[in-house]
């Protein structure tokens, strides 16, 4: 039973083992966990007695956020180890991952355990670049940024010295007539979008990648990294209320298709990347680094729904195959199901779990 017990302590890993914003503003709902004492109240028996802190952006000193902008500039400055001409350095590797797993990793029910072994990973990478050991990979509360439109401008996350720089340029066009050369993200028309344009202000201007849009891996031309801010969308999916709704919902299924949905996740991406923006691209939407911010506090969310309720922590369902909710094509998550990110190659039937092994760091994480 010894493999049991210690298979078990990696589901807990990934299921509970969980970065807690002790300083945050929790504008969330529900005021977050806040360490051991909530592991506790919901049965988990926590060795980790000095966990790493993942606070809110402006939540960090001024010198915390240069810092953390330095580290993401020094793994832009290392060599990738994706087997991919197209990936030029470490922070790509990332974005190549999620690149090639995206159809595997939304809309199905390991779209959680997915993203939050993802932003580990990226974590680790982080502190090998100079990131303070005791922070976590901070993130952005998009409560604090919609209560006016100007919010969302103006806000600390999107500082132009001591943030991730601001919106696009305006292009024209809409859903079914874009502006010539554009590609249109989302399914459906982001009417209140600001932007358009490459991102040109802050510490990542003009960043560009051969990876994207879409699901390009190839090693053609460079692309830019673009936004296009859409406040009302960020305040319609993502605001308070919706925060707050999202909390009651009763199971791990609805609260990933409900999320996943017209909610809380494309919220945060809409909003940044509108209609033509990186964000919106379900691909390769980590070619911003605005991604990592996001995505650290849907992981948040999810945290806070997961210790809401002593049922929730280990509850785990969804369809393993892209937006098969009515399981036709296949059945649901498990506790044994395996979570891993990396380039294997589906297309040959590969699953990557052999092959590929270092595109995001370690390949491979078995719930159990
Ligand atoms: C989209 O743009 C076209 C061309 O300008 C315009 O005719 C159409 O009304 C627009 N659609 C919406 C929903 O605004
Ligand atoms: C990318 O998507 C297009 C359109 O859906 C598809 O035809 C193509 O096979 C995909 N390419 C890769 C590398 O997945
Ligand atoms: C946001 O919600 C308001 C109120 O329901 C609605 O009027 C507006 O059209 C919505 N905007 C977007 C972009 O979703
Ligand atoms: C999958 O899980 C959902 C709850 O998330 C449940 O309603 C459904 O019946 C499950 N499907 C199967 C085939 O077990
Ligand atoms: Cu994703």
């Amino acid at each position: 039973m010894g493999f049991f017990n210690s298979s078990f302590g990696v589901l807990a890993l990934l299921l509970a083992t969980v970065v807690l914003p002790n300083a945050s503003r929790a504008a969330v709902a529900t005021p977050p966990p806040s360490g051991d004492a909530d592991a506790a109240a919901v049965g988990i028996d926590s060795t980790c007695t000095k966990p790493h802190v993942r606070k809110e952006w402006r939540r960090l000193t001024i010198d915390e956020r240069k810092s953390y902008i330095g580290a993401v500039k020094c793994m832009m400055g290392k060599p990738g180890v994706a087997p991919l001409d197209a990936v030029t350095n470490r922070f790509e590797d990332f974005l190549a991952t999620h690149i090639v797993q995206a159809l595997d990793s939304h809309f199905v029910g390991v779209f959680y355990p997915y993203h939050r072994f993802l932003l580990s990973r990226y974590e680790q990478e982080l502190w090998e670049c100079g990131w303070d050991r005791g922070l976590g990979q901070p993130f952005w509360d998009w409560t604090l940024d919609v209560e006016r439109d100007e919010d969302l401008f103006k806000s600390p996350v999107f500082d132009t010295d001591t943030g991730f720089g601001g919106n696009g340029g305006w292009i024209g066009g809409n859903f079914t007539h874009p502006a010539p050369g554009m590609i249109v993200q989302p399914p459906q028309d982001v009417p209140d979008r600001t932007g358009g344009g490459c991102l040109q202000t802050g510490p990542f201007a003009d960043l560009t990648t051969f990876l994207g849009p879409q699901n390009n891996t190839d090693k053609k031309g460079r692309n830019c990294v673009r936004r296009d801010m859409a406040p009302a969308s960020l305040r319609n999916m993502s605001g308070p209320a919706r925060v707050a709704e999202a909390m009651q919902l009763p199971n791990y299924g609805s609260w990933e298709r409900t999320t996943d949905g017209v909610s809380l996740h494309p919220g945060g991406h809409w909003g940044v990347g509108g209609l033509y923006g990186s964000m919106t691209d379900l691909w390769a939407s980590p070619a911003d680094p605005v991604f990592w911010l996001h995505h650290s506090n849907l992981d948040r969310a999810w945290w806070s729904w997961q210790t809401r309720d002593p049922a929730h922590i280990y509850d785990i369902s969804g369809p393993l195959v892209f937006f098969d909710y009515s399981n036709k094509m296949a059945g649901n998550l498990t506790l044994d199901s395996t979570v891993w990110n990396g380039l294997g190659d589906y297309r040959k039937g590969d699953d990557g779990r052999k092959a590929h092994a270092h595109s995001a760091g370690r390949a491979v994480l078995r719930l159990r």
